[in-house]
């Protein structure tokens, strides 16, 4: 057990109920000039983009060494939205390190966090208030908000997991997620 370079143990205070992180190191803003080539209709991004780019997702993390051993952990906040009819929704990724799941602890909100495996399957499973998804090994996943507040989660994974985005924005996730008429559409 090395005595030396101890970190030095902390505590820090998530709101539950808001899903907020009260005191973060780390604040990832994404608007929706980040996401070209992840939505279907580009026309309807360009246009968000022109009337303001606002913020599109945050991420707030407290500062842990992304290192093996350690648990990376933070707050994914996702607003409400359509890029024409498609629900708003996150990049998505791998993990760099294929082989490291991650939890989400869903806070607030309504969606789906969607989910693909190198082997060719999809998964959507729901996001609501309380709920846990656990994403295993090797699956890609994407946050979609269907609802009219942000989705938000706590999520936590391993310290050098690492975040791939490699062929998501080439091949995006085999379903997308749409509200038409107020229904959602999967496609
Ligand atoms: C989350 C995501 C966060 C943002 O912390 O990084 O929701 O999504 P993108 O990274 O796809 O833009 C996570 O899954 N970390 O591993
Ligand atoms: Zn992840």
């Amino acid at each position: 057990m090395p005595t030396t370079n101890l970190m030095t143990p902390f505590g820090t205070d998530i709101d539950l109920a808001e899903g907020a992180m009260n005191d973060p190191d780390r604040h990832l803003i994404r608007r929706p000039s980040d996401m070209k080539g992840y939505y279907q209709d580009e026309d309807a991004l360009q246009k968000l983009i022109d009337d303001g780019d606002a913020v599109h997702y945050e991420v707030f993390e407290k500062d842990v060494p992304e290192k093996y051993g350690h648990v990376l952990f933070c707050i994914s906040s996702l607003q409400p939205g359509r890029v024409g009819d498609e629900c708003f929704m996150t990049k998505g990724h791998y993990h760099t390190i294929l082989e490291t799941a991650e939890v989400y602890l869903c806070l607030r909100g309504t969606g789906f966090m969607a989910m693909k495996s190198p082997d060719g399957r999809s998964v959507l499973e729901p996001m609501t208030r309380n709920r846990l998804v656990y994403v295993p090994p090797c699956w890609a996943h994407r946050s979609i908000n269907t609802g009219d507040e942000p989705l938000v989660s706590f999520c936590a994974y391993q310290g050098d997991a690492g975040h791939n985005y490699g062929d998501i924005a080439e091949q995006g996730f085999p379903q997308r997620v749409f509200i038409r008429d107020g229904k959602t559409v999967i496609q």
